[in-house]
């Protein structure tokens, strides 16, 4: 039975990954921070068969610990602070965790066995600012916020691992991907979520940012289908993960709003506070490497996406399925 090693299981890929690796027979651990709340519900549905290890990506020690404990075949490096706007509040703690923390990670393989392979959560905000599109994996980096320039760093403290020590580390990079399990920070969600609530009547306004920007939003679960693939594969290799299809915010309000009946210009308005400093106007992924070499490609488009994420939140504001805390 082959093992793997999981940080930020708590979170909306850690779910969907731990899932995919049971249904295949892994044995799964996680890593879980302390927290004062219990934090655990996108893990509901496989809760009992995975087993959860305290752990912190700023703490070096246990992340050694535990991969000496836990002995797995496999690390997928999941755990970041992943929200762009939070990565202007606290800069230097996103360095630490979504930069930093990759090469802890690293450190604790090459110590403790670097015959482990593994996989590092890149992003498409790499592409940040970008220099060419569609973005492909020779599409030079301009990252346009802390959190960008973390997760620059993490890219290519992977591949210099890969290179230095002959570690299996690959590098997904990854644009947006969303689904029920989404934090309800991120645009999809906030959007899924208020058009639910509007409908049902507990809201009567939306405040939204940059309406104009646009994203090439996919599923998660098929996202993390690809992080697998990449690890199976003969050689380890970086890979873009995409669609192909781009969409705008506003776009992504009419289809959510329309889901439910509802017009969203009779709701929605913009807030200049939720504008960022530095925008991310428009990202279009190239996948056909993935597609030629992993097999991958993706099997929910983009108004499939929205439609179950808003008949979700319909559901959990009817108390049909487990509501998930608030942000
Ligand atoms: P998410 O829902 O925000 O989950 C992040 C996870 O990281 C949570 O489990 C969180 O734990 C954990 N974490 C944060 N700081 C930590 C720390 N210091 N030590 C240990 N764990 C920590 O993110 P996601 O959407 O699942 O994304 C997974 C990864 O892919 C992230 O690295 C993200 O940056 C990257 N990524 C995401 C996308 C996307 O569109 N979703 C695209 C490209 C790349 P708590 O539950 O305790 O907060
Ligand atoms: O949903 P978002 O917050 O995601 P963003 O910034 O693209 O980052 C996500 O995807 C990355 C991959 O490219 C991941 F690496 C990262 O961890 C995260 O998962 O915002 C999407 C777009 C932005 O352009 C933002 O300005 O939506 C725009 N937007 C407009 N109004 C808004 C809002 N975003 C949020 N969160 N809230 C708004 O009210």
């Amino acid at each position: 039975m082959k093992r793997a090693l999981i940080t930020g299981i708590t979170g909306q890929d850690g779910a969907y990954l731990a899932a995919q690796l049971l249904e295949e027979g892994y044995e799964v651990h996680g890593v879980a921070r302390r927290l004062s709340t219990a934090n655990a519900w996108r893990l509901a549905e496989v809760r009992d068969r995975v087993v959860l290890h305290g752990g912190d990506l700023h703490d070096t020690g246990s992340i050694v610990r535990l991969v000496q404990a836990v002995a797995p075949d496999e690390v997928y490096n999941l755990a970041a602070q992943s929200f762009v706007p939070t990565s202007w509040e606290q800069p230097v703690l996103t360095g630490e965790a979504t930069g930093l923390g990759v090469t802890r990670v690293l450190e604790a393989i090459r110590l403790v066995n670097p015959a482990i392979r593994f996989y590092q959560a890149s992003s498409s905000e790499m592409f940040g600012k970008v220099v060419e599109t569609p973005q492909r994996e020779s599409t030079p980096f301009y990252p346009r916020s802390p959190y960008g320039v973390a997760k620059t760093y993490g890219h290519w403290i992977t591949v210099n691992y890969r290179e230095s020590f002959g570690i299996f580390a690959v590098s997904g990079i990854l644009f947006n991907h969303e689904s029920p399990k989404r934090g309800r920070e991120f645009v999809t969600r906030k959007v899924c979520r208020a058009a639910a609530e509007c409908a049902a009547g507990r809201r009567r306004a939306l405040p939204m940012g940059n309406l104009d920007a646009a994203r090439d939003w996919g599923f998660a679960g098929d996202y993390v289908r690809a992080m697998r693939g990449m690890l199976r594969a003969a050689e380890p290799q970086d890979y873009v993960i995409a669609t192909g299809e781009v969409h705008t915010v506003r776009e992504l309000c009419e289809v959510a709003f329309e889901r439910v009946g509802l017009d969203y210009r009779e709701f929605v308005r913009t807030d200049p506070v939720l504008v960022r400093p530095a925008e991310v106007d428009r990202l279009e992924g190239d996948a056909s490497k993935a597609r030629a070499e992993l097999g991958w490609s993706p099997e929910v488009g983009f108004r499939e996406l929205v439609h179950m994420m808003v008949d979700a939140d319909v559901a959990r504001l009817r108390g049909d399925l487990l509501d998930d805390p608030e942000g």
